[in-house]
């Protein structure tokens, strides 16, 4: 059976870490992470990268139904929406879940994990990340990259995001556990809800994997 996966977890929780671990392991599987895709149209100074400017700036969530159509035109051009997939920050809403179930019709959504850290943590976390534009995450604790400051396959520098500043990660945080809850009972409503945690990506990994592991055939 295809795995359709939303990972869902507060800012710095690890979605984008994770998600690399998964693919690793799941070679069959393609992700999409909203978050990259708003960053790339910010780069190309597209108009919804200009609107995504200020939003992401602020901490604040875009239209729903921007996201949405954004998410749909990426699963088609991928070609992929009857087939194995990666969700990292979308749906954030119930009303994007609901848009989501929509569009994807007989191929819904059969796993949600929420990525349970807590928010001590993640603040530590956040002011160490260093990224590349491709998306790929490093921290300067945790997972240094091997030369300072340069991304492990180009070799070009890595930036840190604009958002990423304590004032905007506190906007963040309170945006998603408002969110948490609503978006929570809708995926338990359809029953495919589930949850891992931990202190450390290495704790949560084993324990999504398996999940993962359950559903993809
Ligand atoms: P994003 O880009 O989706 P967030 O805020 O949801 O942003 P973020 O910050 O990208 O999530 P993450 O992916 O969950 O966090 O975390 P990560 O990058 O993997 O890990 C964070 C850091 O911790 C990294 O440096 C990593 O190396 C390190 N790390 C990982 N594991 C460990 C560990 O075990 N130990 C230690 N010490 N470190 C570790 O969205 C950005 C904005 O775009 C808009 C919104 O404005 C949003 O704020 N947006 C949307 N708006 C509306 N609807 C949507 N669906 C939207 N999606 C995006
Ligand atoms: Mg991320």
């Amino acid at each position: 059976m295809p795995l359709r996966l939303v990972l869902l977890g507060a800012p710095g929780s690890g979605k984008g870490t994770l998600t690399s671990r998964l693919l690793k392991q799941m070679p069959r599987l393609t992700s999409i992470s909203t978050g990259d895709l708003l960053r790339a149209e910010i780069q190309s100074s597209t108009p919804i990268g200009r609107l995504a400017d200020a939003y992401i700036k602020e901490g604040k969530l875009l239209p729903d139904e921007l996201m949405a159509g954004m998410v749909e035109t990426e699963l088609a051009k991928r070609d992929i929406i009857d087939k194995s997939f990666l969700l990292d920050g979308f749906p954030r809403t119930p009303s994007q879940a609901l848009e989501l179930e929509r569009r994807l019709q007989d191929n819904n959504i059969n796993l949600v994990v929420e990525l349970d850290v807590p928010p001590d943590v993640i603040v530590g976390r956040i002011a160490n990340r260093w990224m590349h534009s491709s998306g790929r995450v490093y921290n300067l604790e945790y997972n240094p990259p091997k030369v300072p400051f340069k991304d492990d396959v180009t070799g070009e520098p890595l930036f840190q995001r604009p958002d990423d500043n304590p004032e905007t990660v506190r906007k963040r945080l309170k945006t998603y556990y408002e969110q948490l809850e609503p978006i929570k009972r809708f995926y338990q409503s359809r029953g495919v809800y589930d949850k891992v945690g931990g202190e450390t990506s290495d704790i949560i990994f084993p324990q999504l994997y398996r999940l993962a592991k359950s559903l993809l055939d």
